[in-house]
């Protein structure tokens, strides 16, 4: 046991905030570490102490893992809380905060290294006959051999990169004339992307829905899970809306997904909140996929149906306490959504539009929430992800989850900038959504720009394709440079707002 009495939160926007608000509630103190871009931000306005670590780009602050650690030294901060993306996943950190004395929030550097690679969780699960795609359970290397292999698999199948994830580095192969080439370009791709060119096969489930499930684990030995997260509303791998619970599980399956993420986390040791992600077929198999060993932006949704403050669990746990909890205490009420709100224009190509919140009104009432970074007035930073907040509601059940939704949507008043409200009130209105029948195609299948009748701009597309791709990647900061001369091409609104 070891009482935390202050903690640095490395990160910046609605997370640091999320997580400062916790401590505060725990009569923790907080320190804000920010970027030069971030001086004037809610994070750093609401620590008790908040530090400059650097210039704008992420690789200049919010990644200086050594200037973060000499921080706390100096300010006698007990632990730090990575929340998600930057350092949350790096296993060199934690374990650099760990011999600097200091509580890392989060996993062991074991834990976090052996779930960073997709070979090594595979095989570090199969002792608990965890279900898995159909494939290679070691790195492939030889053509002729993994070419076989895949007959024996059945096409198509996918190639994946093993220090990939959350979609990086996949290829999918629809028959084995392809397959030599496609293997090679996995292979280089993943060695220049990761340093790490080892790549596995599985068979490729056409449309899949994801399922995926929280867990906790303490210090003593104990792991509960918290059920199932929905995010199978994707568009390029990054996640749009996602539910708790999931609208098509039964209580059956419900528990033996729950009963196999913990066998997960066990198979790892896991400490703290950590996500096991699953694929469902159409038949209701499901796969493990990988283990996410951070706090997710979609914890929200958990946190309503469970009534838990999940990052409250984690500092309890990061002090040594015993869960106070056991699996049969917990229960679901109720049905909860997120959207995630991006500063993106869904009617071009989902273009990151940003600039400056002119209007900025969010909206209130009996189940909703809404955890964001902003306020009006304020100009989304180029740097950084263009998510602007994320909008949850809360309901007795899933229809009046998305009455809330649609109702707070429309009460969200934001001028000055395109968002993803739109698209979000298109989806949650489809009858696919609202009747609960939809997979990770769903964008593909039913979304196009005239559904939401503006048009959009000409010429944009490419420079939005490369624009996004960009900006979406979460570790790698967009350079301010690129993103001018990307605008420089487009008529984009991001552009036009700059002449408003
Ligand atoms: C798959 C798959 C189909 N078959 N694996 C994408 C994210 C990464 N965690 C794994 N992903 C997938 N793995 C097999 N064997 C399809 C996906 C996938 C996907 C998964 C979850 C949510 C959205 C997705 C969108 C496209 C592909």
């Amino acid at each position: 046991m070891r009482k935390i009495n202050k903690i640095l939160v490395a990160n910046r926007g609605e997370i640091a905030l999320r997580v400062m608000r916790t401590a505060k509630e725990m009569g923790i103190k907080t320190v804000a570490v920010y970027s030069e871009a971030d001086r004037n931000a809610l994070h750093v306005r609401f620590a008790d102490e908040a530090v400059c670590v650097g210039g704008p780009k992420s690789s200049e602050s919010y990644l200086r893992g050594d200037v973060i650690i000499q921080v706390c030294k100096d300010l006698g901060v007990d632990a730090i809380h990575p929340g998600y993306g930057f350092l949350s996943e790096n296993a060199g950190f934690a374990k650099a905060v760990e011999e600097a004395g200091i509580i890392f929030i989060g996993p062991s550097p074991a834990a976090i290294e052996l779930m960073g690679s997709k070979l090594a969780a595979k095989a570090a699960v199969a002792k608990y006959n965890i279900p898995m795609v159909p494939g290679t359970e070691e790195a492939i290397t030889d053509v002729e051999e993994a070419k076989q292999i895949a007959q024996q698999v059945g096409f198509p199948i996918l190639i994946k990169a093993s220090a990939g994830g959350g979609g990086k580095g996949m290829r999918v192969v629809e028959h084995v004339g392809l397959f030599e080439e496609q293997m090679q370009l996995a292979v280089s791709e993943a060695t220049s992307a990761f340093g790490d060119g080892s790549v596995f096969i599985e068979k490729y489930i056409g449309s899949p829905r994801h399922i995926e499930i929280q867990v906790l684990g303490d210090t003593h030995g104990n792991i509960v899970h918290l059920f199932e997260r929905e995010c199978s509303i994707q568009r390029r791998h990054q996640k749009v809306i996602e539910e708790a619970p999931s609208a098509i599980l039964t209580p059956a399956l419900r528990e033996e997904m729950g009963r196999n993420a913990v066998n997960v986390a066990k198979a790892c040791d896991y400490v703290g909140a950590g996500t096991v992600e699953f694929l469902l077929d159409e038949n209701m198999n499901f796969y493990f996929l990988e283990m996410n060993t951070r706090l997710q932006v979609e914890h929200p949704v958990t946190e309503q149906i469970t009534g838990l403050d999940l990052v409250k669990e984690q500092i309890l746990i990061a002090e040594g306490n015993a869960l106070s909890f056991r699996q049969e205490d917990l229960e679901i009420y109720g049905h909860a959504l997120e959207l995630r709100v991006y500063a993106e224009d869904p009617a071009n190509n989902f273009l990151p539009d940003i600039g400056k919140l002119e209007t900025y009104r969010r909206p209130q009432g009996l189940g909703v929430r809404v955890d964001d970074g902003f306020e009006q007035g304020m100009e989304i930073p180029i740097y950084y992800d263009p998510m602007i907040a994320k909008l949850v509601t809360f309901g007795k059940d899933r229809q009046e989850a998305i009455d809330k939704m649609l109702r707070a949507i429309e009460e969200y008043q934001i001028t000055g900038i395109e968002t993803t409200l739109p698209f979000g009130a298109y989806v949650l209105q489809h009858e696919a959504f609202v009747s609960g029948d939809f997979d990770t195609k769903f964008i593909e299948r039913h979304f196009s720009p005239e559904v939401l009748e503006r048009k959009p701009d000409e010429g944009a597309d490419e420079v939005a394709a490369a624009l996004a791709a960009m900006l979406m990647n979460k570790q790698k900061p967009a350079t301010a440079d690129a993103v001018a001369l990307a605008s420089e091409n487009s008529t984009s609104n991001w552009r036009r707002n700059r002449t408003r």
